[in-house]
């Protein structure tokens, strides 16, 4: 991995992963991009991932050989307008990696939680199950993994991925998730307000800290491609829990914090067709994935980092 591309670099993830990894490969060989200027980002550019030619110019200009391709409308933005979800998340997906194929670079594009539907088992949700997603994220979600294994079976392209739980992270807001709540609240505890729950309080999903995320995806990247069966895409997890147990959690440090529930139905629906917990042992057993971080280490870092941004 010489020269990377991050697209979708404005989101949730890219705001981090292009901080991590032009630490370890530098500034000069990680490029990003999105449809909206990044400020402060002298090796970035504006690019719609629709616009495949000039998608295609920017990576034989610079030479990429590694493409994070982040660009997705998230699981409650999507319900609101499924065909646009499938045009932008698809679309992206299908210039990415048809332009790895025509340029040999390797791919890198997120699955989630929410490829998993109604009928695959809530605890422990095995590697291979049933996927019978009920939202347009979450179909788009499995085409993407179905769609990586093709472009590898038939033109070697070295497409990889993960089933990413719900992220938390204090470096941008997430926009437009049913997991965005687990972001949110830490806001509304530092800023002293009543935090109004979307989501029942006793729903539980896989939830991960952003610092375990960027190294599963590096690690995954980086690892040896002879040693990986699953491919697209990898369950990886870290941690589940409900929001009552994460709002008792935060309250060990916030005493003063207090919460509701107002259900949104849109997010309660959609997270109830979501697993409890995923079985992530064949990206242990395949490439040593390992999480650092648990709701007792995560709560405080994320106060006091966050804490520190709001000053
Ligand atoms: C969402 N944050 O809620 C995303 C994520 C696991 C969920 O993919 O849609």
């Amino acid at each position: 991995m010489e020269k990377i591309l991050i697209l979708g670099a404005n989101g949730q993830i890219g705001t981090e992963l292009k901080l991590m990894l032009r630490s370890k490969y530098g500034a000069q060989n990680v490029f990003s991009a999105d449809l909206k200027p990044l400020e402060n980002d002298p090796n970035s550019v504006v690019l719609n991932a629709l616009d495949k030619e000039n998608y295609k110019k920017i990576v034989q200009q610079n030479n990429i050989d590694t493409i994070y391709n982040l660009v997705a409308l998230l699981s409650a933005t999507g319900e609101k307008n499924p065909a646009a979800a499938w045009d932008i998340n698809m679309g992206a997906l299908v210039n990415t990696l048809e332009i790895a194929r025509e340029c040999n670079c390797a791919v890198f594009t997120p699955s989630s939680i929410g490829a998993f539907g109604m009928d695959a088992p809530k605890d422990n949700t095995p590697q291979n199950t049933p996927m019978h997603p009920n939202t347009i994220y979450g179909v788009c979600k499995v085409a993407g993994e179905m769609m990586g294994n093709y472009y590898f079976e038939r033109f070697g392209l070295d497409a990889r991925s993960v089933r990413f739980p719900g992220l938390i992270s204090y470096g941008s807001l997430p926009g437009g998730g049913t997991t965005d709540y687990a972001v949110e609240v830490f806001y509304s505890a530092l800023k002293g307000e009543k935090f109004i729950c979307p989501i029942p309080h006793d729903r539980f999903m896989d939830m991960m800290y952003m610092p375990d995320a960027l190294d599963a995806l590096h690690d995954l990247m980086t690892a040896d491609p002879a040693k990986l069966i699953c491919r697209n895409a990898y369950n990886v997890a870290s941690m589940s829990f409900s929001p009552e147990i994460l709002f008792q959690e935060i309250k060990k440090y916030v005493p003063s914090f207090q919460w509701e529930c107002q259900i949104d139905p849109v997010k309660d629906a959609i997270s109830n067709s979501w697993p409890n917990s995923m079985d992530d042992g064949d990206a242990r057993k395949e490439w040593n994935w390992n999480p650092k971080w648990n709701l007792q280490n995560m709560v405080p870092d994320m106060l006091e980092k966050l804490a520190g941004k709001l000053k």
